[in-house]
């Protein structure tokens, strides 16, 4: 054995899908819990959402868990927990994500997704912080995301692995939760690599191709979810008008300020949700 620590996506025989039955097996080592119906990624002024959600069973650090990475962010807490819905239902909560940006390879990117499918989860709710690009939005505004654009040039899918992405982000699932809130917009996320925002002209050309909102996360994690076999339901934040959209410079703390300010309302949401599906 070399004393050089490799991460075990990185080495050179891994197989992705071992690694994150690995890691389910010690998430269920950890809580105690054998199987969880539906996964659930906090991003960015979502973090509340686990508390309303049900009972808490267990939290681990993700660091204890095969491939996990610390978070690279504040705003994410790193925790793993498992809850236990009022229905009943096993839902895993993923407190941390690691970016594309963070440049440690797509496959860290999607390992909890794909650790998610490998706990048995067959729903992986997304959600996100995100700039918004209509100008009806506001920041703290939460909204459905109805497809992507993956602006990456890249993909969590390894060979030639064919997968369809019509309906990625369900149908059914939005129905859920527009039942629930009538009012909820729903746009096209556009994944950009970051971690630099976007130019007001890049908004430009994301909003000419198709694109409501802007981010550097889901759409990899989306596709992930997909070739699992899970079905999706992706939320973001609006925490910022994209840039040139507002007129005034974006920056880091703006975004944990309008997250802070409409995690009580986006968390009651969230759980709401989450209790239908
Ligand atoms: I929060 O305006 C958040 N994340 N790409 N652009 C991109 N990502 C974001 C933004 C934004 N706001």
């Amino acid at each position: 054995m070399s004393d050089t620590y490799t991460h075990p996506l990185d080495a050179p025989d891994a197989d992705p899908t071992q690694v994150a039955e690995q890691a389910a097996a010690d998430i269920a080592r950890l809580t105690g819990v054998d199987h969880h119906d539906i996964a659930v990624t906090l991003g960015s002024g979502w973090g509340r959402a686990a508390d309303l959600i049900g009972e808490t069973v267990a939290e681990i650090p993700a660091t204890e868990v095969t491939g996990f990475s610390k978070p690279a962010l504040s705003g994410h807490t790193g925790a793993i927990k498992s809850i236990l819905t009022p229905a009943g239902k096993r839902v895993l909560i993923i407190g941390a994500r690691t970016h594309f940006y963070e440049g440690h390879g797509v496959r860290r990117v999607v390992h909890s997704v794909r650790t998610a499918a490998a706990t048995g989860a067959k729903i992986m709710v997304l959600t996100n912080g995100a700039g918004g690009i209509r100008e009806t939005w506001h920041p703290g505004q939460p909204v459905l995301i109805s497809d992507h654009i993956n602006l990456t040039a890249s993909s969590p899918l390894e060979g030639a692995t064919f997968v369809d992405l019509t309906d990625l982000y369900s149908s059914r699932l939005r129905g859920v939760a527009l039942a629930i809130d009538p009012e909820l917009d729903e746009g096209v996320y556009v994944q950009f690599r970051g971690p630099h925002y976007e130019t007001p002209a890049e908004v430009q050309m994301a909003k000419t191709i198709g694109g409501h909102i802007v981010g550097m996360s889901t759409a990899l994690e989306a596709i992930a979810a997909r070739e699992a076999g899970m079905e999706i339901l992706g939320f973001s934040l609006i925490t910022n008008l994209a840039a040139g959209i507002q007129d005034t410079p974006l920056s880091h703390a703006e975004v944990l300020e309008a997250g802070q300010e409409a995690e009580p309302v986006i968390s009651a949401l969230l759980a709401k949700v989450i209790d239908r599906l």
